[in-house]
């Protein structure tokens, strides 16, 4: 089933984290954890399909979860086995950035296809560094992707171009990379998660004619304390963002102007005055 390596130990995952830009994590989520999340995600689809995007480059997604069932969400957030690695590669500053589940049905794995890019977003155009040359991790954000399905030969599958983050475009990384320019399609079983460093350039690739399978995923990104937040969209629910818990309310703390206008017209306890919150419209 498989092209590529996995990395199984905390050293083997971190040391190919720095040399690539990514880590393949087996066994990452559990058959409990997979049962739970596919139940809710198959739940949701059934009962609020209009929480759910319509299909983008083949994929139907949603951030309700986060919202729905934040402390739940909060445990795969900052997953015990993974998010101390997520705090390695950003230097023990991580903060939240966004949460959320896709889904390709079988019918559209073999449209699903998107284009190489870079996670950068908005935040990222108007400054801040992209990647961290003083880290020794690279990283200026971090993204885990965990399959929450099996990922065949024939299923849409992410692909990446192994160290190729100091690169303004996948022209110029094929050309400077020469013979180590690769593009990896990971494959694997449900309960695999890809970490990544977000500038390194990657694509889903598409599934098969064929395919039967279809493929769902959480994706889970992360900002350093010293990054500008990712994204404008994603919101955070007041008892993560507002916890008496203060380690709980630091990881949330990167507030967007989003965030800001939804605590301003959701939280129920006052905000602390260091968001400035009658400054945004
Ligand atoms: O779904 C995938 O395999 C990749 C998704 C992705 O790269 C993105 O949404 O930016
Ligand atoms: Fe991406």
């Amino acid at each position: 089933m498989t092209t590529h390596a996995f990395q199984t130990t905390k050293e083997d995952i971190l040391a190919h984290y720095k040399a690539n830009g990514f880590a393949v994590i087996p066994n990452a989520l559990t058959r409990e954890e997979l049962d739970y999340l596919n139940g809710l995600v198959e739940t949701s689809l059934k009962e609020s399909p209009e929480k759910w995007h319509k299909p983008i480059e083949g994929a139907v997604g949603t951030g309700v979860m986060l919202e729905k069932y934040p402390l739940e969400m909060d445990t795969f957030i900052r997953h015990p086995r993974i998010f101390p690695l997520i705090q390695e590669v950003l230097l023990g500053e991580a903060r939240f950035a966004q949460f959320d589940f896709r889904d390709v049905a079988p019918e559209r794995a073999s449209s699903s296809e998107m284009h190489f890019h870079r996670d950068i977003s908005y935040y990222g155009t108007i400054g801040g560094k992209i990647f961290d040359p003083e880290n020794p991790y690279i990283s200026t954000y971090a993204c885990v992707i965990y399959y929450l399905s099996d990922v065949h030969e024939c299923c849409p599958a992410f692909c990446l171009v192994p160290n190729s983050h100091t690169y303004g475009s996948l022209d110029e990384a094929k050309e400077g990379l020469g013979d180590a320019y690769e593009e990896i399609p990971i494959r694997g079983q449900a309960g695999t998660a890809v970490l990544y460093n977000i500038t390194t350039y990657h694509t889903r690739k598409g599934g098969r004619e064929d395919c039967t399978h279809g493929r769902r995923t959480m994706h889970n990104y992360h900002s350093r304390a010293t990054s500008y937040p990712l994204t404008n969209w994603a919101t955070v629910p007041e008892v993560l963002a507002l916890s008496d818990d203060h380690d709980t309310r630091l990881f949330y703390s990167q507030w967007t102007p989003n965030q800001i206008k939804f605590a301003r017209e959701h939280y129920t306890k006052p905000i602390p005055p260091y968001y400035p919150v009658n400054m945004v419209k």
